[in-house]
This record gives structure tokens, C-alpha cells and sequence, in this order.
């Protein structure tokens, strides 16, 4: 039986593909992967201890922020200091970034923006949960990192991944050249290389949207749901529907499966709901990596502009038919009045 190939293993042999990389990108991935590991050994003992609940703080969302939230973000904030390769860190449980100023970390040329635990609503129900995270290199050449460093737009990700924290854990990451899965084998506590090279289906027919705010969306949005309920067509089947709340669980479906997952403009979210910096644009990373396609319905996610920290988008993304689909019921209801 062929020994598996550790995350650790695999991330060394792909070094190769970066010509000048002197193993700073390699140790900031495992550095992420450790601190995944740690998070993964709390969120499995959520249930047994009181680590649930309200920690009594709420985010800039102004969410209730749960114990095991901040626990997340500080595990990775704390790998990354230490590790000495990051220099600011964004985080969707930080209002303002965090410069790392160590002397460690004094010529890191690493941003790292993060959503530590994805879909936390979902612990107390024992749905998977997830971290998301986005790496940039650093514009400016000297002197301390800035927040012109951070704003970049999505096409300019060196490196994008997620962990889900599910039935089992996996993380998935891309550096650019495709999109590879590692699933934490708990007996030896490693990732180890499970689903090589994945590739999100161009069709699919599942669809993935919270259809309680159907009132709400744009009638576009509304159309294509209808299209994908088959109400006026007797030559396809109705699609399936799956909505789990944790975006992170919904994409990693999505990317295996394919299907389509739409989290459009609404009343209550004009903008969005989703984060653009550390939710849509690794995210879109990922799946353009697989062969997918993500837009806020009108343009490419990874080409948005990105003017603050904790910028919200529509997010339209999955297998490429489907989203071309989406978008042109989108063009045809509702044509993009301006320019987001
Ligand atoms: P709603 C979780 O709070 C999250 O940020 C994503 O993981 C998820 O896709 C979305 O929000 C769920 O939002 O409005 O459907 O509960």
C-alpha cells in the first residue's frame, strides 16, 4: 500500500513550481495547517465542554461572537506571528488589521487575511464549520506594511484555501496551479493528500441559496430559482436543494459535486452579505483553480475593487454552466444599474 503524501511533503515538492520561492510560502501553509489542526482538536470537543456560547464580545459584524470564534482567531493569529513569515493579518474578528511587528516577522512579505471559523452559528447544531484564508505578498518593498498592502483585489492571491471541520477534516488549498485536497488523518495527525487536483463539474443540478429571502432578491435571482425548479419546462428534472448556512460546507459540496452557490444583493444586504477580502475572494480563487466560475452576477469576483477591510459582495459561483446561466437571467431582469 502506497505511504500517503503529507500536506507537509506535498507542500515541499511544489515548491519546485515557484522558481524563486526560498520556502517562506511553504512555511507560512504550515504553519496554517498547524494551527487548523489545534482549531479542529477544540471544535471536536465543542460539544463535551463549555467552550459553546456567546463569548460575551461581538465582532465588527456586531455578531455574538461564540468562545470557540475567538479561540480560532487567536490559534491562527498566534501561527502566524510565530511563524514569522506574515506581517499584517485581516481578520473578519479584528476591526483593523494586525501588524506583526516582531523581529521575527521584521522582512515577512506576507498578508494573511482570514475568516478563522466560518458558519459558527452552525457549532452548537454540529454542522461543518470552516476557516477561510487568502495570501498576498506585500506591495511595497520596505519600510512597515500598510493597509495599501492589503487592499488588493482578488487576481492578485498568491495562495487561497479553506478547512472544513466536518465529518472529516480537510483542507484545500491552491497556489495557482489547480486545487488539491488533504484530509487530517487523526492517528497520526497529519493532512494527508486525498483528493488530488479537483475539479469542479462545468454542470450540476444542485443549487444552493438561503430561500428565505426570496421576497427580497432580484428578480433575476428569482428567475433562475425558478429555472432551477423546472416550473415551465417538461424536458429537464427539478435540481436539488442544499443549504447548509456554513458557506465554507456549501463550496466544498459544490467543488465535489458541482452545483451552484448564490448569495446575491438582498434588502437587508445591499451590498451583499459576504466578505470580498476573506470570504468571495479565496473562495474564487479556489474554485476558478478547479475549472469554476465565481462573479457578483455582473463582473469577476477576483477582479472587484477592494476599498475596505470588511467590504461585502454578491457571490454567484460553481459549476461555470450554471453561473453563466445565473448571469444572464440576471443581465435579462435585472441589468446592472451601476457599476458596483
Ligand atoms: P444566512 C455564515 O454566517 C456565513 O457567513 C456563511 O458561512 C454562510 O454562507 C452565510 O453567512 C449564511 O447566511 O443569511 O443564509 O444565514
Amino acid at each position: 500500500m502506497k505511504a500517503a503524501k503529507t500536506l507537509g511533503q506535498f507542500i515541499i515538492e511544489k515548491q519546485a513550481d515557484f522558481p524563486f520561492a526560498k520556502g517562506e510560502l511553504s512555511r507560512l501553509l504550515r504553519d496554517i495547517g498547524i494551527a487548523s489542526k489545534i482549531v479542529n482538536r477544540e471544535i471536536n470537543k465543542a460539544g463535551l465542554v463549555d467552550i459553546l456560547g456567546e463569548a460575551g464580545t461581538t465582532n465588527v459584524q456586531g455578531e455574538g461572537q461564540k468562545k470557540l470564534d475567538v479561540y480560532a482567531n487567536e490559534q491562527f493569529i498566534a501561527a502566524l506571528q510565530s511563524g514569522g513569515e506574515c506581517c499584517i493579518v485581516v481578520s473578519e474578528e479584528n476591526d483593523e488589521y494586525v501588524y506583526i511587528d516582531s523581529e521575527i516577522s521584521k522582512n515577512a512579505k506576507y498578508i494573511v487575511a482570514i475568516d478563522p471559523l466560518d458558519g459558527s452559528s452552525n457549532i452548537d447544531v454540529n454542522v461543518g464549520v470552516g476557516t477561510i484564508f487568502s495570501i498576498y505578498r506585500r506591495k511595497s518593498t520596505e519600510g512597515k506594511a500598510t493597509i495599501i498592502d492589503v487592499l488588493q483585489r482578488g487576481v492578485e492571491q498568491i495562495a487561497a484555501g479553506y478547512v472544513i471541520y466536518g465529518s472529516s477534516t480537510m483542507l484545500v488549498y491552491t497556489t495557482g496551479k489547480g486545487v488539491n485536497g488533504f484530509t487530517l488523518d487523526p492517528s497520526i495527525g497529519e493532512f494527508c493528500l486525498s483528493h488530488p487536483d479537483m475539479s469542479v463539474p462545468k454542470d450540476g443540478n444542485i443549487y444552493s441559496i438561503n430561500e428565505g429571502y426570496y421576497a427580497h432578491f432580484p428578480d433575476g435571482i428569482k428567475k433562475y430559482i425558478k429555472y432551477c425548479q423546472v416550473e415551465d419546462d417538461a424536458t429537464r428534472r427539478p435540481y436539488t436543494s442544499r443549504y447548509t448556512g456554513s458557506m465554507v460546507a456549501d463550496i466544498h459540496r459544490t467543488l465535489i459535486k458541482g452545483g451552484i452557490f448564490m448569495y446575491p444583493i438582498t434588502a437587508q444586504a445591499p451590498n451583499g452579505k459576504l466578505r470580498l477580502v476573506y470570504e468571495c475572494n479565496p473562495i474564487a480563487f479556489i474554485v476558478e483553480q478547479a475549472g469554476g466560475k465565481a462573479t457578483n452576477g455582473y463582473e469577476r469576483i477576483m477582479e472587484l475593487e477592494v476599498k475596505e477591510l470588511h467590504q461585502r459582495s454578491a457571490i454567484i459561483i460553481g459549476s461555470e454552466n450554471m453561473v453563466k446561466k445565473a448571469e444572464e437571467m440576471l443581465a435579462c431582469f435585472s441589468p446592472q444599474i451601476t457599476k458596483r
